[in-house]
């Protein structure tokens, strides 16, 4: 049997505040819809986080309500599970019980966390959990471990947690593999996993992310490293993003299936030592090769400032002018000052950015940027550069 698995649709984010990109999440999922149905596929499974928040965007929901009408017209079923962001279940549901009450989804929550479908005269039981925390979750598998069925030609569990043995930058809502080990979970021929936002597999399951449907996270975009120091230039393509077809027989293939989306670009220029006023006219130089109408562009720029300068006196708005043609040019002054590495360790154990990065990483994505902000701005407060913190403020919010 073949089927598709998506997980992390995130219908109703609005990116860097954009509504633009709360409408690109809506045509990924449109258009990853388009696809299964072009491809006939079975059936689909989506591992949590269809939308972004517990009370999504009436534009998010009728895009949900679109896409799963298609499927639902083409005769394609849903199963969905309820990710971190999806909302809570309990006191009269979330928007995945609305779509179910529609009729067009079956959402896997609490009591009943399975079901069986039929597909090439094959029949698999699909067996899923919501989010949550390990303890909670390792009660709920011992009742599914006892509904996995040998006798069913496919078992397949969904969960929407990251893993101990992924290497993710994303550790939140962890699940430790050795949970997994019991000889019951030989019957699992798939686990359809949610929440890490790479493309990813385990290492020794047969569990597999497809990552987020549209790009999240600056280091899956399209990036080109500048050395100012020696001119040289490196380029990392973008990592795809979109859903998994997967087909079972009496092994796996599992096919990536690019959704195309806006064009983001990271352009990062690297410095020793910087003045900041002089490397503002020579990126200015180089940016209107990347002046595409409509692209995301986030520009970052690193060194150490020299004495008598200031790390503020980078030019945005140059940048800004050099790009007038995209649709949102984010900027990341990642200067320091000497007198910054100095400033040294709290109470000689950690220093005081591992100890924002720590408090911040509970949040995983969001919480890097907000992490990010809180160490510069510590850092332009220790040196009494309260004009400085404001530039950060100004730029980065
Ligand atoms: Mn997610």
């Amino acid at each position: 049997m073949k089927f598709a698995h998506l997980a992390d649709l995130h219908l109703g984010y609005r990116q860097y505040g954009l509504y633009e990109r709360l409408e690109d999440y809506n045509r990924a999922f449109e258009k990853a819809v388009e696809e299964v149905i072009e491809r006939d596929l079975s059936f689909v499974l989506i591992s949590g986080d269809l939308f972004h928040c517990g009370s999504p965007p009436a534009v998010a929901v009728r895009s949900a309500f679109k896409g799963l009408s298609m499927l639902k017209r083409a005769g394609i079923p849903v199963v969905a599970i309820r990710g971190n962001h999806d909302g809570h279940f309990e006191r009269g549901g979330n928007y995945l019980s609305l779509l179910e009450d529609a009729g067009l989804l079956t959402y896997l929550e609490g009591e009943r966390f399975y079901t069986d479908l039929k597909a090439d005269r094959e029949r698999a039981r699909i067996l899923g959990i919501g989010c949550l925390v390990e303890a909670q979750l390792v009660e709920r598998l011992e009742s599914v471990k006892k509904a996995i069925d040998p006798s069913a030609d496919h078992n397949i569990l969904m969960l929407h947690q990251s893993f101990d043995k992924v290497s993710s930058k994303d550790r939140s809502w962890l699940v430790h593999s050795a949970y997994f080990y019991d000889d019951v979970f030989g019957h699992v021929d798939y686990f359809a996993l949610g929440h890490v936002h790479e493309r990813c597999k385990h290492p020794e399951f047969p569990a597999y992310y497809p990552g987020s449907i549209e790009y999240w996270d600056i280091d899956d975009a399209e990036t080109h490293i500048f050395d100012m120091e020696s001119g040289r230039r490196n380029f990392k393509a973008k990592k795809g993003k979109g859903f998994l077809a997967v087909e079972l027989d009496d092994g796996i293939r599992v096919e990536p299936v690019e959704v195309e989306g806006r064009r983001v670009v990271h352009l990062v220029f690297e410095y020793g030592e910087i003045d900041p006023r002089v490397a503002s006219e020579e990126i200015t130089e180089i940016l209107p090769e990347f002046d595409e109408v409509g692209s995301l562009v986030v520009v970052t720029v690193r060194g150490v400032v020299k004495e008598g300068c200031r790390a503020s006196d980078l030019d945005f708005k140059a940048f800004r002018k050099a790009l007038g043609s995209v649709l949102k040019l984010k900027t990341r002054n990642e200067l320091r000052h000497p007198s910054a590495l100095a400033v040294g360790r709290i109470e000689g154990r950690v220093t005081p950015e591992r100890a924002i990065e720590e408090y911040f990483s509970a949040l995983g994505e969001e919480g890097k940027g907000l992490s990010r902000l809180a160490i510069r701005l510590f850092e332009y407060l220790s040196r009494n550069d309260v004009e400085g913190a404001k530039e950060v403020i100004v730029n980065d919010l």
